[in-house]
């Protein structure tokens, strides 16, 4: 399987559950962003963004969705929840919520309050870290009672919604993290699999050219 990504991307979710499942992913490293500094990227993946996981004929560019698939594909692991287990439900609602309500909106703060900043939408970026805090209510009152999201075990739905709280990290709104939330990503952040998807990243980033 190959993963086109760029070093600490949405594609982290990707290298860190091939860590956390032992699968093997040969890492294509793209300069941030591929659509202006590696625009033959383009040609494979007209949407110029990363992550895009290639399996044979399979070709995926939603990082959530990958992370299930390769869940998957590992078989039978603790990681996934199957179909009929409890809180297979939860599992797919938390795996959506990391990027559509978690990470979008950091994205749109990015965009306009920290990159585009000519533009003069930084009150628009503002008004969307505002929001980016007022979401972070579901997870921080479901783990008022939990280590982990669900099935009260670490899985995949951790590594989805454990990158959108590491995003706060880059991005300046880590002191908006609720207190549940703060102390989940510490957690999560210490598990050996992600630290080793993290060196993985920036080893084959050096070695590609691509840091
Ligand atoms: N929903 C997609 C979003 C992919 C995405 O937008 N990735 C960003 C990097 S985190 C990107 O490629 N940005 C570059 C661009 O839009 O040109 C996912 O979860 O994988």
């Amino acid at each position: 399987m190959k993963l086109y990504t760029c070093a600490r991307s949405r594609g982290l979710r990707v290298t860190w559950a091939a860590e956390e499942l032992g699968l093997p992913l040969d890492l294509q490293m793209l300069p941030f962003p591929p659509r202006k500094r590696a625009p033959e990227y383009l040609a494979q993946n007209p949407l110029g963004t990363v992550p895009m996981l290639v399996d044979g004929e399979t070709v995926m560019t939603e990082s959530s969705a990958i992370v299930l698939y390769l869940a998957e594909r590992a078989g039978n692991t603790p990681l996934n929840i199957a179909p009929g287990e409890p809180d297979r439900a939860a599992l797919l609602d938390y795996l959506h919520h990391a990027d559509a309500t978690l990470t979008f909106p950091q994205t749109v703060y990015m965009r306009y309050a920290l990159f585009e900043q000519k533009r003069g939408l930084q009150e628009a970026g503002a008004l969307y870290a505002d929001w980016f805090a007022a979401r972070l209510v579901k997870i921080e009152t479901r783990l008022s009672t939990r280590e982990y999201l669900c099935a009260g075990r670490f899985t995949i739905a951790d590594i989805a919604v454990g990158y959108a709280l590491y995003l706060t990290t880059m991005n300046g709104l880590s002191e908006r993290l609720t207190p549940n939330a703060r102390a989940y990503l510490d957690r999560l952040t210490a598990r050996d699999g992600f630290k080793r998807a993290l060196v993985r990243e920036d080893e084959a980033a050096t070695a590609q050219g691509a840091a």
